[in-house]
């Protein structure tokens, strides 16, 4: 378990790009340790082979056995090419395209607010401490889709806890990059650019709450969010912000793109309620991406055991 510890606080470097040489190095490696690591760091190319050696190399991560489900994960293809990021476009089967020479590195997260150890970090000191853990969860689009994706990333309270809130601190603020120049959708007025979503306090503890760099075994693809976007299973997709440069904490309410966009339709709590229609569109059920019959959309995503509780005594038609 050591060994597998020490690795996996490796960060993510320009260097993790599949090299044959040192693939094939791992895969001895493994194989003398196989005992030891079971099915916890296996190379993701062994993994999950359609995704292919030219997608970037994660470091090691280990199988979460509590955060997983039975369900057949959404292809690879459709997760990376049915995309919502209207920074790129609002064309969901173009923004791999449009994203494909977006930089992700260098890349720098503002850590500020009512926060003890406010700064300016590299995703790699902010990434180093963390291991990383690969996670198979739901995810609900706003428009009645919804996917099954294996991530990888960590908890985001874990990275709450190193920076220390105040007392004052009751929301979190997270920012998309602004620029406009490899960003062609914020040269248009669609959005009220930067991107910008919020969670309340004990959301973002959540255990089920993740950062994510990582799905399918590889460095998350730039049309998903790369390098670091967040994951919120039981909300609808739009809470899931891409492409974060900023981590503020908060005294109150953030006020989201969504809700600046159109109050009416998007809230804040954005938690996913069969019961509580779209104003245009009933969320009662949903295509799965790869299916042909729609499904029951569950309340708070099928998630509802672990996080009913955040919203005990709240209506939640009006606080949707
Ligand atoms: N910055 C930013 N984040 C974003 C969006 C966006 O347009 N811009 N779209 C959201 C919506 S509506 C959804 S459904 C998910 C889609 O994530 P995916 O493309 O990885 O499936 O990203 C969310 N995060
Ligand atoms: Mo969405």
């Amino acid at each position: 378990m050591l060994l597998i510890q020490s690795r996996s606080r490796h960060h993510i470097r320009s260097s993790e790009i599949t090299e044959p040489r040192l693939y094939l190095d791992r895969r001895r490696f493994l194989g003398a340790a196989t005992g030891l690591l079971a099915a916890a760091s296996l190379p993701a190319a062994l993994l999950y082979p359609e995704v292919g050696r030219a997608a970037r190399r994660l470091p090691p991560f280990t199988r979460s056995q509590r955060y997983t489900t039975d369900e057949a994960l959404t292809d690879y293809e459709d997760i990376t090419h049915y995309n919502n990021f209207y920074e790129f476009s609002t064309d969901k089967e173009e923004v791999a395209e449009r994203a494909r020479h977006f930089r992700t590195e260098p890349w720098s997260v503002v850590i500020d607010g009512e926060v003890e150890k406010p700064g300016r970090y590299h995703l790699e000191d902010l990434l180093r401490p963390h291991a990383l853990e690969e996670r198979i969860y739901r995810l609900r689009c706003v428009e009645a889709w919804s996917m099954v994706i294996p991530w990888v990333g960590f908890p985001l309270a874990d990275l709450i806890k190193r920076f220390r809130p105040t007392s004052r601190a009751k929301y979190v603020e997270f920012t998309t990059l602004y620029d406009p120049e490899q960003m062609p959708g914020q040269r248009r007025n669609i959005l009220d650019w930067p991107y910008v979503e919020g969670l309340r306090m004990d959301e973002a503890m959540h255990p089920l709450t993740i950062l994510a760099v990582g799905l399918y075994g590889r460095v998350l693809p730039n049309q998903n969010g790369a390098p670091l976007r967040l994951v919120v299973p039981w909300k609808y997709g739009f809470k899931n912000i891409k492409s974060i440069v900023r981590i503020r904490f908060v005294e109150h309410q953030p006020v989201t793109t969504w809700m600046k966009a159109s109050p009416r339709e998007y809230g804040f709590y954005a938690n996913v309620n069969p019961e509580v229609d779209h104003p245009r569109w009933s969320q009662a059920r949903e295509r799965r991406i790869g299916e042909f019959f729609k499904r029951k959309t569950l309340m708070f995503n099928g998630y509802g055991e672990e996080v009913a509780h955040l919203y005990a005594g709240m209506d939640l038609r009006r606080f949707f």
